[in-house]
């Protein structure tokens, strides 16, 4: 049973360098469930991946990645218990010297994850999103920690917020955003020098959302919810090539809304695919 990211040994806790926390919490998916079940299914499927990258001309260990211990949610657990827990469980993760790769679950995940980096660091960061979604309604399904509400509830935490990707959202989405001069770009509007000037203006100090949605569903369908005319996985690196460039510190990074497709193996290794070249571009 493969149950580590690389299936490596997980013998080398003090030798890694890039800690992966699974998540698998899901209580509001709207459309398609099965979300909580992607941290297994991505990690399962990570094994085939090349170690070896002929571009940089790096070779990675299996060393290199440690899985920890996957946040279990015990079925009685509030909303809120449960959002408790996963701050804690990142502030207790934390380190310094290595790189966190948080793997969900929905992502009302990050909103405890920020909470956690709040405490945690002492300078100031700002958050840039991947995704399909402004994700900025007050309460959505009579939740206000839906999915769906999850960049709304950050921003009340006074964290500075980029969307890129974006192209689906209620009307209140839409007008809260643009009022309250969120930077928001849209999918297949990007452009790369505005984009540049929006990085070299915020803090050195970036956390990454990744909601798989952000992409096109002709490349991956398996998200919570998919929406047509998305982005390409080249756009995604680019992106993440730009924050390189302009010397931005990533200081966490978390993937979200994956959701398995029973019998297509395929897409959880593309999953796992994206978040390792995320992590060969920015560390
Ligand atoms: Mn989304």
């Amino acid at each position: 049973m493969v149950d580590t990211f690389f299936d490596s040994e997980n013998l080398s806790y003090k030798e890694s360098k890039y800690l992966i926390l699974p998540i698998p919490y899901e209580r509001t998916t709207s459309f398609v469930k099965g979300t909580a079940k992607a941290p297994e299914e991505i990690i399962k499927n990570s094994f085939s991946l090349e170690l070896f990258d002929s571009y940089s001309e790096r070779e990675y260990k299996d060393e290199d990645f440690f899985t920890l211990k996957s946040i279990e949610f015990p079925k009685k657990l509030n909303i809120e218990d449960s959002l408790d827990l996963i701050q804690k469980k990142v502030k207790e993760n934390f380190k310094e010297d290595k790189h966190l790769i948080f793997l969900g679950g929905e992502h009302t995940i990050t909103l405890p994850i920020i909470r956690a980096y709040k405490e945690l660091l002492k300078e100031n960061f700002s958050l840039l999103y991947f995704d399909a979604h402004y994700d900025m309604r007050d309460s959505y399904e009579g939740s206000k920690f839906s999915h769906a509400c999850v960049m709304r509830r950050i921003y009340e935490e006074g964290i500075k917020l980029t969307g890129v990707g974006i192209r689906a959202g209620s009307k209140e989405d839409y007008e809260f955003s643009k009022k309250e001069g969120i930077k928001i770009f849209k999918a297949r509007e990007f452009k790369e020098e505005i984009f540049r000037e929006r990085v070299k203006s915020i803090e050195k100090n970036i956390y990454i959302s990744v909601d798989f949605d952000y992409f096109d569903p002709s490349i991956l369908p398996a998200v919570g919810t998919p929406e047509i005319l998305g982005e390409t996985i080249e756009d995604f690196t680019k992106i993440l090539k730009i924050i390189k460039e302009e010397g931005k510190r990533v200081v966490g990074m978390d993937f979200v809304e994956f959701s398995p497709v029973k019998g297509m193996p395929q897409y959880s290794y593309i999953a796992a695919s994206i978040m390792f070249e995320a992590i060969k571009i920015l560390y």
